[in-house]
């Protein structure tokens, strides 16, 4: 693919990384007013970090009002549109308001960049029951029926139960173990293993995805980014990586920290070559059954 040489002589050149830094990290135009009212400063985890009124991700009907530190990320990939919800980690007192969000939305997948302790801070609240128990979040009531971990990743699923009308959906949780906030993951085989992973669970999916990590900014851009270009990739498109990340910045502030993180999604990127993406077809097809909760195999869509 002619657009991946293009972007390996701009790595080499340092051309991409030159463009990336000079790309706006906030959309000109774009306001973040909501996040500063008194009422909602305490729903931010990062004073620095909040989300633009225009794609913000209201709760409908929430105990706390419609405020959640969380944009709607749409990303068109060759004729259909991949739908995510970029967030910050849940805060103790925001739980309640990123359940709600997740059952409003309608949202099957949860991805999860972070732990919830690195350096001995505090990164993101754990706002999920430990395996075979159950917890309350407002009026909805979350059980964790499965979890496999792996040094890399840790899977969950969980039950959520509406008590109010009794409707009980499932969510699937991935957590990325591996990956320090302004860094970069430990190992690129494992990262990209995770991004297949992630999207297998994705395939057919038309409700948002819940991306987090600790601001929601750096490791959900990446995430994000070389999903989009796995897409394009399987769809014999050219990836422009710059394009993705100023899509992304128009519907969410800052996606993709450092030029770090920027370099080792290209570099990912590159390495993803068209063989690899044969297999994974492949495998989504022959696995349609095992991942397939919808839509391979779902009849709702
Ligand atoms: N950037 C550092 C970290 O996240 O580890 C330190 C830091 C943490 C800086 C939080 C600012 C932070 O947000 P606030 O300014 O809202 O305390
Ligand atoms: N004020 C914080 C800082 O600069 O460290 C905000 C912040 C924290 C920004 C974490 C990005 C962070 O990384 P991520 O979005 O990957 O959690």
């Amino acid at each position: 693919d002619n657009s991946l040489h293009l972007l390996e002589e701009s790595l080499e050149s340092g051309a991409a990384l030159a463009q990336f830094e000079q790309l706006y990290r906030k959309k000109p135009g774009m306001t973040m007013n909501v996040a500063r009212s008194v009422a909602n400063v305490p729903k931010n985890r990062y004073r620095d970090i909040s989300p633009y009124d225009q794609t913000r991700v209201l709760i409908k009907s929430g105990p706390n009002g419609d405020y959640i530190n969380a944009n709607y990320m749409e990303i068109p990939v060759s004729g259909i549109v991949n739908r995510y919800i970029a967030a910050q980690g849940p805060l103790p007192t925001t739980c309640v308001d990123f359940w709600q969000m997740v059952w409003e939305q309608h949202s099957s997948l949860v991805v999860m960049l972070t732990t919830e302790v690195e350096k001995g801070r505090i990164k993101c609240h754990q706002y999920w029951p430990g395996l075979y128990e159950t917890s309350d979040f407002g009026h909805l009531q979350i059980t964790c029926v499965k979890e496999e971990k792996s040094p890399s990743f840790a899977f969950r699923e969980f039950n959520l139960t509406n008590v109010e009308s009794e409707e009980e959906r499932h969510i699937s949780h991935m957590q990325y173990i591996s990956w320090p906030d302004h860094g970069v993951p430990d190992d690129p085989a494992d990262f990209l293993d995770f991004v297949v992973k992630v999207r297998q669970k994705r395939v057919g999916v038309v409700e948002p995805s819940v991306v987090h990590c600790s601001a929601g900014i750096g490791r959900t851009g990446v995430l994000i980014t070389m999903e989009t270009a796995m897409c394009l990739i399987e769809a014999n498109q050219p990836v422009f990586p710059l394009s993705i990340v100023r899509q992304m910045r128009d519907q969410r502030a800052m996606l993709i920290q450092t030029p770090n993180q920027y370099k080792f999604v290209c570099e990912a990127i590159i390495r993803t070559d068209s063989g690899t993406f044969a297999r994974v077809s492949a495998e989504m097809i022959v696995n349609g059954g095992l991942y397939g909760n919808c839509c391979l195999t779902c009849t709702k869509h």
